[in-house]
């Protein structure tokens, strides 16, 4: 299958990291694409990436010096989460997974999927990516999810909140934001929409924070020093609520192939301490997706 114009694929021999992550390390931002012809992309989709099997992620895991993975339905596969739960499958124990879901879903299903090591689901608001579900339909998802302890993941642009922050305020389980709620980062860190992004972490205990994709924020391009400031502040304020993840394959990404190792390599700066360190890669994600 052909890729969408302007796609980039993923970095083809990303440097080795100098930084050595702690053992049981997990990466909790990543997804699988495909093979297309095993799993067909879907015909919603907004973007056709290249294939990213999971053998090709497990060996960059290993590569990276990471121990497991938390695989995110990506909106190209919209709800057939067979590529994402094959690759669980497949991992030996060391994968989870966030599934995307209709409210047609079943509990049936949805325990299927638990036996198969989903833990949540991700609700998308990037209008790019996918055409919005309406509010009572999320309800719906909710309302079956929340028996099995699963939490919800939200993908929005920063400059969107005001109009989803009282459905997000209202969702009754762990709630965790990717990307840092994509703030922009021209305006700085101080600036006051990202400062309410402080606040509603800090009012809401349920609220977690993924502290990944620098190179989707950038404006300096790599090794983004520019995104630091906004990642390093949510790891020392909410170190038990923040995740690190590759996003490998990078699905999307419009100019450059981010080199992996760069990303790796941004994490001792980010999470200054061992022990930060070891709450955003392994405390953290385990609690959330192995416990
Ligand atoms: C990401 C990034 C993107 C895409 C998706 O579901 C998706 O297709 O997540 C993006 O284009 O920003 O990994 O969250």
């Amino acid at each position: 299958m052909a890729m969408s114009e302007g796609y980039i694929p993923f970095h083809p021999n990303p440097s080795k990291p100098t930084y050595k992550p702690p053992a049981g390390a997990v990466d909790a931002h990543c997804h699988v694409f495909g093979p297309g012809d095993v799993f067909p992309y879907a015909p919603e989709r907004k973007y056709t990436p290249c294939d990213a099997p999971k053998e090709l992620l497990f060996q960059r895991r290993d590569f990276l010096g990471f121990d497991k993975n938390v695989i995110v339905q990506a909106s190209c596969h919209s709800k057939d989460n067979r590529a994402t739960l094959d690759a669980i499958a497949a991992s030996n124990g060391k994968a989870k997974g966030v599934a995307f879901v209709g409210e047609e879903i079943t509990t049936d299903e949805l325990k299927a999927m638990d036996r198969g090591g989903i833990r949540g689901v991700r609700f998308n608001f990037v209008k790019r990516l996918v055409d919005s579900t309406p509010r009572h339909e999320l309800e719906a998802i909710v309302k079956k999810i929340t028996p099995l302890g699963w939490h919800i993941v939200i993908y929005f642009e920063m400059q969107d909140l005001p109009e989803f922050e009282d459905f997000f305020t209202s969702l009754p389980t762990t709630v965790v934001v990717d990307h840092m709620g994509t703030p922009n980062v021209a305006k700085g860190a101080d600036d006051p929409e990202n400062q309410h992004f402080h606040r509603l972490m800090e009012k809401h205990d349920n609220f977690w924070v993924k502290v990944s994709c620098p190179e989707r924020l950038t404006i300096q391009g790599p090794p983004y020093d520019d995104v630091t400031p906004f990642s390093r502040s949510l790891v020392e304020n909410f170190p038990d609520r923040v995740l690190w993840g590759t996003d490998w394959p990078h699905p999307n990404m419009k100019k450059v192939a981010p080199d992996d190792g760069v990303l790796v390599d941004r994490i001792p700066i980010i999470a200054p301490t061992a022990a930060l360190q070891q709450k955003l890669l392994v405390d953290n994600p385990m609690r959330l997706y192995w416990s």
